[in-house]
């Protein structure tokens, strides 16, 4: 794609000098990663801003990764010394882990407290990540209440609140905040595969050859045996099995023509709902 996307909003401007001042009274940072993309859904001015400060990764959305390579993802950063968990936000699958990781965590700054002879208080917990990676929705998991707002969009979030878990802990959920510069196209596309990027913004039609490249080449047969009930692709460029695809899907116009548009939008619905099954765009060996 040539033209250059431009997804910067304002608002993530303002948002990113919010969470620097926030981040002040904070102990700990959980920040949310996409498991099927945990290197470009970790946002380096995020990093920057977090710097030396506890941090405990989460891999969410882990119920749509491949399970392998998520927990070579969690290995990966433990080994780096950074603590990680693999969750799933909705079904609540490894929070109770995250949660103990972040006290773990804050641990040391609230002892630091009581040697000066301060009242025990909370461990501070901030959520913080790319929009979409459910923050919100682990929050909400948390607190086992609807108190925070979710949605499908990205870019729900806009306000800060700081919600008592238990006597232990309080967390504060944050808007997601995108990097103002990408490191590639490919990055973009994933991500914008993913839902962090709004459909609006990126190319969907380069998204979804991008998406067949990569099952391509990671899951073969993967979308022959959605699409082709396991028969092979004639052609072999991701426009030549997209089309196929069309034709055997029955996506034809009146005329006749093949409407990959259609099988485009079919193919990334698919993905996203994890009709495709669990996929992971990046592993922890890639560089
Ligand atoms: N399958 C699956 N979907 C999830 C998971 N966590 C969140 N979602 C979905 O992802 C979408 C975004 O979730 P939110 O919690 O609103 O994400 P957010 O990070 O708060 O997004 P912003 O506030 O816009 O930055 C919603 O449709 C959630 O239901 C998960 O673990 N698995
Ligand atoms: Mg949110």
């Amino acid at each position: 794609m040539s033209k250059t996307i431009q997804w910067y909003p304002g608002h993530m401007a303002k948002a990113t000098r919010i969470l620097n001042d926030d981040l002040k009274v904070v102990d700990v940072v959980i920040e949310v990663l996409d498991a099927r993309l945990p290197r470009s859904s970790a946002n380096p001015v995020l990093q920057e801003l977090i710097g030396a400060r506890p941090a405990v990764i989460a891999l969410n959305k882990s119920d749509l990764a491949d399970p392998a390579v998520t927990e070579a993802w969690v290995r990966f950063f433990e080994k780096q010394d950074r603590p990680a968990a693999l969750i799933n936000a909705v079904d609540g699958k490894g929070i109770r882990n995250l949660i103990q990781k972040a006290k773990q965590a804050g641990a040391p700054a609230l002892e630091k407290l009581t040697r000066k002879g301060l009242r025990p208080r909370p461990v501070r917990v901030m959520i913080m990540g790319i929009p979409n990676v459910g923050k919100s929705s682990l929050v909400n998991r948390v607190v086992k209440g609807a108190l925070t707002k979710t949605g499908d969009k990205p870019g729900v979030t806009r306000g800060r609140q700081w919600i008592r878990v238990d006597s232990d802990v309080d967390l504060l959920d944050t808007p997601g905040i995108l990097p103002p510069s990408l490191p590639n196209q490919q990055s973009a596309l994933l991500l914008g595969i993913c839902g962090a990027i709004k459909d609006t913004i990126y190319d969907s039609g380069e998204a979804v050859l991008e998406l067949i490249r990569q099952l391509e080449i990671r899951y073969p047969g993967k979308l022959q045996q959605r699409y082709l009930k396991g028969g092979a692709f004639a052609g072999n460029t991701p426009e030549e099995v997209l089309e196929q695809a069309a034709r055997l899907q029955g996506q034809l116009g009146k005329d006749g023509v093949v409407q990959t548009e259609n099988m485009a939008r079919m193919m990334l619905s698919d993905f996203r709902q994890g009709r495709l099954g669990p996929i992971s765009f990046e592993t922890p060996q890639e560089s």
